[in-house]
């Protein structure tokens, strides 16, 4: 009898430490597992680039096509203190720009009239003024055509009198007086000599002789310089070139999207017709 109780009594021993150590392992393996998806276990540099990366995507895709030569939204809606909800498409100054696109043109989120001219970031882009210069400054522009090799300045006309265009025509291409800001929404009319006399003044006086190379899907880009050394660059597409009479009035038709046209004397060494292109923001 004494002998099967200390059998069972060894048996139970056996059993215990064996459960004893079937807790010591499953201790450490839930542990282990545990401690392998902590849920609040640091970012890797790896996977926090990757979000940062993500967010530029997004911030790229607002702009369409256009391009910035500066650094990084993120960190500039943390110094203006922005919400993070919506943080792209809202407008905390209800000026009617949204916090990207003060971002692009350096103007202040927070207050609608940044350089306090009485003329709020909105007016003065949709009319192509500096908003953050007051007065009625203009950013500096140029255009830029790869195809044709030309990279000419833009001379903003004060006003329609041919005089005055033909003055402005000496310093680069001229915009039409009152027709749309580039990149703007509407018609942004643009022209430039394809030949002149031969004792003209002025660097542009053939300018635009090649623009009739230029075809459909071919890219203008025009870039914008403001005072506070935001640089803006809008590409467009061509879309249309036709010759027509000098008065015809598609040259100067409103549109509903971000059309720039271009126009030059034609055929070559006259000035009878119009050679036009109309070319469209690319989105
Ligand atoms: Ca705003
Ligand atoms: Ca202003």
């Amino acid at each position: 009898m004494g002998e099967i109780f200390s059998k069972i009594k060894v048996y139970l021993k056996r059993v215990a430490l064996l459960g004893g150590l079937s807790l010591v392992v499953f201790s450490i393996a839930f542990f282990l597992v545990n401690l392998n998806i902590d849920p609040v276990r640091e970012i890797s540099p790896e996977a926090a680039s990757i979000k940062e990366a993500k967010t530029n995507e997004e911030f790229k895709k607002r702009l369409g096509s256009s391009d910035i030569t500066f650094a990084w939204f993120p960190d500039w809606a943390k110094i203006n203190q922005l919400a993070a909800d919506n943080v792209y498409d809202a407008d905390p100054d209800g000026d009617g720009l949204p916090n990207y696109w003060e971002y692009v043109y350096g103007t202040n989120p927070n207050l609608a009239d940044t350089d306090g001219d009485g003329f709020s970031d909105k007016q003065e882009i949709a009319n192509g003024y500096d908003p953050d210069a007051p007065g009625e400054v203009k950013p500096l522009v140029s255009v830029r055509i790869d195809k044709i090799g030309v990279e000419v300045p833009m001379v903003w006309s004060q006003s329609t009198d041919e005089n005055n265009m033909l003055a402005d025509l000496e310093k680069g291409v001229g915009h039409y007086y009152q027709t749309a800001s580039p990149g703007q929404i509407g018609n942004a009319v643009i022209s430039g000599h394809s030949s002149n006399y031969f004792w003209a003044k002025g660097d542009y006086n053939h300018i635009f002789k090649d623009l009739n190379g230029l075809e459909k899907g071919d890219t203008v880009t025009v870039k914008m310089m403001q005072k506070n050394g935001r640089i803006i660059i809008h590409h467009f597409n061509v879309a249309d070139k036709f010759v027509t009479v000098p008065d015809d009035e598609r040259i100067f038709a409103a549109t509903s999207g971000q059309t720039l046209t271009l126009t030059t004397c034609w055929p070559l060494g006259t000035n009878f017709k119009r050679l036009i292109i109309k070319a469209e923001l690319v989105k």
